[in-house]
C-alpha cells in the first residue's frame, strides 16, 4: 500500500499555541477569637512577605469579615505556606487556621 508523504501535514496544527494560565491557589487566613493581632501580622510579614501596611489591612479584613486572602501561589507553595502558618501558630499555642482555595 502506498501513502502520500505526510511531512507537511499537521505542521500548522502542531504549532498552534494552546495558552493556559497555570492553576493558582489562594491561601486564605481564617479568623478566631484567640490568636493575637500581633502574631497574625508577624505571619503575614514573615511567611507571606507582606509589607507592614498590607499585612495590617489583611489582618483587619480577616478580623472583621472572617477571612482574607494572603496571596496566590502554585499548589506546592500554597501547601507549604499553610503548613508553616499552622506550625508557627501551634508552637505559640494559637488556633490560627489557613486554607487553600483554587482561584
Ligand atoms: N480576632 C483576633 C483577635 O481579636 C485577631 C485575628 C485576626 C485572629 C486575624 C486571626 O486570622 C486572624 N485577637
Amino acid at each position: 500500500m502506498t501513502r502520500e508523504p505526510t511531512s507537511d501535514h499537521g505542521l500548522l496544527e502542531n504549532t498552534k499555541q494552546k495558552t493556559r494560565e497555570p492553576t493558582r491557589f489562594k491561601v486564605i487566613l481564617l479568623n478566631d477569637d484567640y490568636t493575637t493581632m500581633e502574631f497574625v501580622l508577624q505571619v503575614l510579614e514573615s511567611v507571606f512577605h507582606k509589607p507592614p501596611a498590607e499585612a495590617h489591612r489583611i489582618m483587619m479584613q480577616v478580623h472583621t469579615q472572617g477571612r482574607g486572602v494572603c496571596g496566590a501561589y502554585s499548589f506546592e507553595v500554597a501547601e507549604t505556606k499553610v503548613a508553616t502558618t499552622r506550625d508557627l501558630a501551634r508552637r505559640e499555642g494559637f488556633p490560627l487556621q489557613a486554607a487553600i482555595e483554587e482561584e
